[in-house]
């Protein structure tokens, strides 16, 4: 059986949507999945998610290396990122930071290293998935949108690979290290604009290679609209709400049209093999999900307004 690590990023604005992921993660898996906490927060998340395979684990991105650049290089992210606060660009270049420690923590104990985004559902135990990626030989897998061409983000001519899932293989001889530096220099060499620095940057670093393509058997479903929620089936591991229109996260949820499906998550059959009390829990952090902040519903606007001027279409995107 292939050995996998998880790891997922938080802060306290998404508590509610950390705990929802988290809980349905650890419903379905036993493996250990670490979760890096950028506000120095991991003692409130502890407190608020109490699960055994969970890990909470404070990083200062202030005093990393992408701290240093985006002290020294705020003007390049200014005007391009003006619906990101500057806290969530920060965030993204950080992902690819904690990926490169914990590939050279991590490489000769575990096979598999998978990032994470935690505004998903888990239906099933991931280490499906994790099983056949290796059989597949490639080094990376992700869901690969074609949406993204659609609404035109992501690097053009390059597979737009959701930095909300990804694979790696640790065995492999051909796997990047140094994602950090590499990010770095795009960004500061580009004269482009990444809208998303971390998973843009990786896209560009990994466009030659075989990638294993995690929503080909609709193993991990990204759901961008209503109509997406068809794609799930019995061999769906977890759905990942891509994008602002969270059945959780507008500033009314009940009016959203997967907000139904969502909460019937609670009464799905694999949920019912379950303990009763891990059923409540789960109940009850989903039907106390909260309405987001006003930061957040401010950025929401900016955010689908920007994608409404540019590409005149409906569907909104993000990670
Ligand atoms: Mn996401």
């Amino acid at each position: 059986m292939s050995k996998a690590l998880c790891f997922a990023i938080a802060d306290l604005d998404y508590l509610d949507i950390v705990k929802v992921g988290l809980y349905t993660y650890s419903l379905h898996n036993s493996q250990p999945i670490k979760v890096f906490v950028e506000d120095g927060s991991a003692e409130v998340f502890r407190k608020e998610i109490p699960l055994s395979n969970v890990e909470f684990i404070n990083y200062d991105l202030n005093n990393s290396k992408c701290g240093e650049f985006y002290k020294d290089h705020k003007n390049l992210f200014s005007d391009a990122f003006y619906f990101w606060s500057k806290d969530h660009i920060l965030n993204m270049l950080s992902a690819n930071e904690i990926l490169d420690k914990l590939i050279a923590e991590y490489k000769d104990k575990y096979d598999v290293l998978i990032r994470l985004d935690l505004d998903v559902l888990f239906y099933d135990n991931i280490l499906k998935t994790v099983n056949e990626f290796i059989k597949s030989g490639c080094t990376v897998g992700s869901i690969i949108e074609a949406v993204a061409s659609e609404i035109k983000i992501g690097v053009p001519g390059v597979d737009y690979m959701n930095a909300g899932s990804l694979f790696f293989n640790l065995k492999n001889s051909d796997l990047i290290t140094n994602h950090t530096s590499k990010m770095l220099e795009y960004i500061e060499n580009a004269n482009r604009i990444f809208y998303f620095p971390d998973q843009d940057t990786l896209n560009l670093m990994y466009a030659d290679y075989k990638k294993f393509k995690l929503n080909d058997k609709g193993w991990i479903v990204g759901i961008y609209s209503p109509e997406d929620i068809k794609k799930l089936s019995e061999n769906t591991i977890f759905v990942h709400y891509a994008g602002f229109g969270k059945p959780y996260q507008i500033v009314d949820p009940s009016t959203h049209p997967l907000r139904g499906t969502y909460l019937d998550y609670l009464i799905a059959a694999k949920l019912a093999k379950c303990s009763n009390k891990f059923i409540s829990t789960v109940s009850n952090c989903i039907q106390s999900l909260q309405p987001p902040t006003t930061k957040l519903a401010i950025n929401t606007m900016l955010f689908n307004l920007f994608f409404k001027t540019r590409n005149k279409t409906k569907c909104i995107i993000s990670h």
